[in-house]
């Protein structure tokens, strides 16, 4: 049994998340993070809402809130929407923590003791309205490349391109608008990446055969421009304080650190949280799957490929200039994106299906399943509403959902509420049982593998079998003439959902507890299906006595379609 720390990249506090930001991130997380309990193995996983840094502050005025206060009302929303979900996060911790400030503050001092962070003077825009600096995010103006009008000081969200806020014309402060803008010296940390890009380098040639190709060739594109120094501190009102132990100058001018740096340092933040918030009784040892943990854990991270450089660049740049033995990750599984009929789904512009809007509309496992089975891996996938439809109505509601109903209704119909006997396995379900153990080693296979998509469709390959045996045995014209073969074919076939409800679960939790609920069986632990329990498919004796759940997955109707369409925009959005 190994132990496995699995973390998702921490979604921003500002406002509840589209199906994008999910299923780039969190959600694969969940589906291998439960996939491997089911296995045996030990899990943890850690999720946090990042909370620090120009979003936060910008969505806590634009709500005329405090940002303490705004960042707990957006966490508890967002965590509510993700319990929805079924993700089964370990812990779901905020990177406002205090747990993340001291880690956060000790990894500083070392860096800083080490060599790797230094002081620097730099010119930066400030706003005597606001009476504040303003960081690139909070300067807005019109980019000199495309003309668009809302650039922000970093980067032209139009046209992409990277800029600084003085390349701006017209400039205007973020904040309240004033175009009174000046350029100041500013003294911020800097951590001097350029001294760490050859351990870098070195770390991620160990590591990246590893990795899909996303994530590797990201990262070789970042350490083939090479590592720049980068500034680490901010002057926000809002953020992991600069320690006035080691800087007090700094301190004195209530700098705080670049939410970048702070964020990946909440993954172990937020284990600490985790083991902070133990029941009694309970022994949680955070520092075991961090701390000199290289040997013992084996860490797989899920993110969207904007996220891609700083977890396998800066992150670990970070971790290697502590001079101190915390695990770095292994595995880095990057995402392309989700978009919405071609285009970006949008926090800022609420465009595209978001996820607590998701959970009204429909039951997690519709989503959950859509969305893993067309995970945007090798390329972006683009969500439709009829690409949407068409996949819950044929992979659920027909190859799964139908399978289930039918067979249970027809035989308490025929052979009352008691799983029927029949003659004893024959030629037929021997080729069953060996076509279910193969699609099950395939299945397995590309779960390990992190492939998605290739795992999506050896799920439905297993449903499907099901159906082509069904249909080839026909127990509703097999009863006229063979009843005791009929019995046979549908034992068999509940033996199937049971089965399925095992395996299944990763993607759809709730309609696998549905289905696994159905039958009364005196002990049924198991977690997973071995080889020989696929073969023999005896799992669930005759005798059991077992009930019709309702029907698992409602087809989505012509009138839904378009009412969602109308709701949220078709292919015109
Ligand atoms: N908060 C997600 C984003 O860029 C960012 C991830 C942090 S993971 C440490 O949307
Ligand atoms: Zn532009």
């Amino acid at each position: 049994m190994a132990r496995h720390l699995v973390t998702s990249a921490l979604p921003y506090i500002n406002g509840i998340k589209h199906l994008g930001n999910m299923v780039g991130s969190m959600l694969p997380a969940d589906v291998y993070s439960r996939y491997l309990r089911q296995r045996g193995h030990d899990v943890l996983y850690i999720c946090a809402t990042d909370e620090h840094g120009t979003p936060a502050e910008l969505a806590a005025k634009e709500a005329g809130l405090a940002v303490a206060e705004f960042c707990a009302q957006a966490h508890h929303a967002q965590k509510a929407v993700y319990d929805g979900f079924q993700l089964a996060f370990d812990y779901f911790g905020r990177s406002s923590s205090q747990q993340n400030v001291e880690i956060t503050q000790h990894f500083a001092r070392q860096l800083h003791k080490n060599g790797f962070i230094e002081e620097r003077a730099i010119r930066q825009v400030y706003s005597p309205v606001d009476g504040r600096f303003l960081p690139d995010r909070y300067v807005e103006g019109t980019c000199p490349h495309c003309g668009y009008d809302k650039a922000r000081g970093d980067q032209c969200e139009n046209c992409t391109r990277v800029l600084d806020p003085t390349d701006l014309i017209a400039p205007r402060s973020a904040i309240g608008g004033s175009t009174e803008l000046e350029v100041r010296e500013t003294r911020h940390l800097f951590l001097l990446q350029s001294k760490l890009q050859h351990e870098v380098e070195a770390w991620v040639a160990l590591h990246e055969e590893q990795w899909p190709q996303l994530s590797s060739s990201i990262a070789r594109k970042w350490l083939t421009e090479g590592l720049h120094d980068r500034a680490i501190t901010r002057d926000l009102d809002w953020g992991v304080p600069v320690p006035a132990d080691t800087w007090p100058e700094l301190a004195a001018e209530n700098k705080v650190f670049y939410v970048w740096f702070d964020a990946p340092i909440e993954y172990i933040g937020a284990t600490k949280e985790w083991s902070d918030a133990a029941p009694h009784g309970e022994k949680r040892d955070w520092k075991s799957w961090w701390y000199e943990a290289d040997d013992t854990v084996r860490y797989t991270q899920f993110m969207a490929k904007d996220n891609v450089p700083f977890h396998t660049v800066m992150f670990p740049a970070t971790e290697l200039g502590v001079r101190e033995p915390w695990k770095k990750v292994d595995v880095v599984k990057g995402f392309n994106w989700l978009t919405y009929y071609g285009g970006k789904f949008s926090t800022s512009q609420k465009r595209g299906v978001f996820t607590d809007s998701a959970l009204e509309l429909l039951p997690a496992d519709y989503w959950r399943y859509f969305l893993i089975a067309n995970a945007p891996e090798s390329d972006d996938s683009s969500f439709t509403w009829e690409h949407f439809a068409a996949t819950v109505n044929k992979d659920l509601a027909d190859t799964l959902g139908n399978f289930v109903n039918r067979v249970l209704s027809f035989s308490r119909k025929r052979f009352g509420d008691d799983v029927p006997a029949g003659n004893a396995a024959g030629q037929a379900e021997e080729k069953l049982g060996e076509e279910i153990a193969r699609l099950l080693a395939e299945y397995e296979e590309y779960m390990e593998a992190l492939q998605y998509r290739k795992a999506g469709a050896a799920l439905r390959a297993l449903w499907s079998a099901g159906n082509s045996y069904l249909e080839e045995e026909a127990p509703w014209l097999e009863i006229k003439t063979d009843p005791q073969g009929a019995a046979l074919t549908l034992r068999t076939a509940m033996n199937l959902i049971h089965l399925y409800a095992i395996v299944s679960e990763p993607f759809i939790p709730a309609s696998a507890a549905a289905m696994r609920g159905a039958f009364a069986l005196e002990s049924d632990t198991a977690t997973w299906v071995t080889a020989e329990q696929a073969k023999s498919l005896d799992a669930v004796p005759a005798g059991t006595a077992f009930t019709v759940p309702p029907v698992l997955f409602a087809k989505i109707a012509q009138e839904d379609l378009e009412s969602y369409r109308a709701r949220f925009g078709g292919a015109d959005a």
